[in-house]
């Protein structure tokens, strides 16, 4: 019963016009020349997700996040091995994927992992250099090049392994205009918008986060760089940090023009059980952690998810009574009081500030969450906030019996 939504006007539902500008500023773009890049990447395609239940969870981000369905393949469309529906909001897009038969290789995931990421899908231009270039590094080629039609045109693709159960399925979409792959027939959403609720609440995806084992970040940092062409950023959580507080360590490894950031964290000894660690045994080995999406406007987008009754990290109030927070933040577009009012955390660097909350654990395990985050200059990712955060963190993992 997914029809055209009478509520939604035509050009509301333009729904993919973020421009250059609008993207640069959003989730901090560089400059950067791909000729000489042996994987170039243009974008994130898709974060795909298995499920145990795909209609409810794509239910839940459409009235939680304020995504748009646009598309859908299922027993209906003539795939009777799935339920596969896609969203979107700006330029991200999110496929929720839940298996219909029993023998569904989509339930192995979901039994396995719980609901998680499966797919952390990039577009690029040429899917056969990409692939050459990633078996020369001996990346695990999962699927080969090809190509997939159907009357909307072509589109070529591929797919690599990641961490954990994680791929990358590379997409050119170039000589394609349908609404998502070949087999997928377009769908507008049920869910009506809020009365007075702005078009999307975020924009784009701006990071995605890796939990691997202990000991294996830097394989995976290094394996981004030879396979991916990917550069490591200048944030990174180190020793000093996760012995203090933060019980983990991170490095960011980016695609040349900063677009796709993939930052990679590994559980450390610290005084208490990391996070990472708890998420390690629940997800049942590595993967997706959080995925950061870039908003225009945090304090519409909290509050508007509050009210859909999505629940956020609460930093304490001392974190916005600290004298030093005020001058190390300087002036920022909203009173301070307007962020402790709504939990948001502020980090400044030489480049600017950035807003940023962290939502709960989205599902039964305590696993996959969300962050949100309003970029001013700043290409960091709130190293500023980590001891907070993670004090928040952790509050929520004792409170889960798992400190
Ligand atoms: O992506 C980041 O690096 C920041 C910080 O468990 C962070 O969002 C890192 C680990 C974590 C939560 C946040
Ligand atoms: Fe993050």
């Amino acid at each position: 019963p997914m029809t055209t939504d009478s509520t939604t006007t035509p050009a509301e539902q333009a729904i993919d016009d973020i421009d250059y500008d609008q993207l640069r500023r959003l989730v901090g773009l560089v400059d950067h020349d791909d000729s000489a890049d042996p994987f170039p990447v243009k974008a994130m395609d898709a974060v795909v997700f298995a499920v145990g239940n795909a209609t409810q969870t794509a239910w839940f981000y459409q009235v939680a996040f304020g995504m748009q369905l646009v598309a859908y393949a299922g027993p209906e469309t003539g795939d009777a091995d799935r339920k596969s529906f896609v969203l979107k909001s700006g330029s991200a897009r999110f496929v929720i994927n839940g298996g219909v038969r029993p023998d569904s290789t989509l339930l192995d995931h979901q039994r396995k992992h719980g609901d998680g990421v499966t797919d952390l899908s990039l577009e690029v231009a040429d899917v056969d250099r990409c692939v050459a270039h990633a078996r020369t590094q001996g990346a695990t080629v999962l699927s080969e090049p090809r190509d997939v039609s159907d009357e909307h045109g072509t589109v070529r693709t591929a797919a690599i392994a990641t961490y954990g159960d994680t791929r990358h399925t590379l997409v050119d979409r170039s000589r394609y205009t349908g609404p998502y792959l070949p087999g997928y027939a377009a769908r507008t959403s049920t869910v009506p918008r809020p009365e007075g609720a702005p078009k999307r609440l975020f924009q784009a995806v701006d990071h995605c986060v890796g939990n691997v084992e202990l000991g294996n970040m830097n394989y995976w940092v290094d394996w981004y760089h030879r396979v991916m062409g990917f550069m490591n950023m200048a944030e990174f959580v180190g020793d000093d940090i996760a012995t203090e507080y933060s019980a983990l360590m991170s490095k960011v490894v980016s695609n040349g023009n900063h677009r796709v950031k993939f930052p990679l964290n590994e559980p450390a000894a610290g005084k208490k059980r990391s996070q990472i660690d708890e998420y390690l045994e629940f997800y049942g080995g590595a993967g997706c952690q959080h995925i950061a999406l870039a908003t225009g406007d945090i304090i519409e987008t909290v509050t508007r998810m509050r009210a859909a009754g999505v629940e956020f990290l609460n930093p304490p109030d001392s974190y916005y009574d600290d004298p030093e927070l005020r001058s190390r933040i300087g002036e920022v577009r909203v009173p301070i009081e307007t962020l402790k009012e709504h939990g948001i955390l502020v980090d400044r660097d030489e480049d600017g500030y950035l807003l940023q909350i962290f939502t709960k654990p989205i599902g039964d395990r305590p696993t996959v969450f969300y962050e949100f985050i309003e970029r001013h200059g700043s290409l960091g990712f709130g190293k500023g906030n980590f001891k907070a955060l993670f004090e928040a963190i952790e509050r929520e993992q004792e409170r889960r019996g798992n400190l």
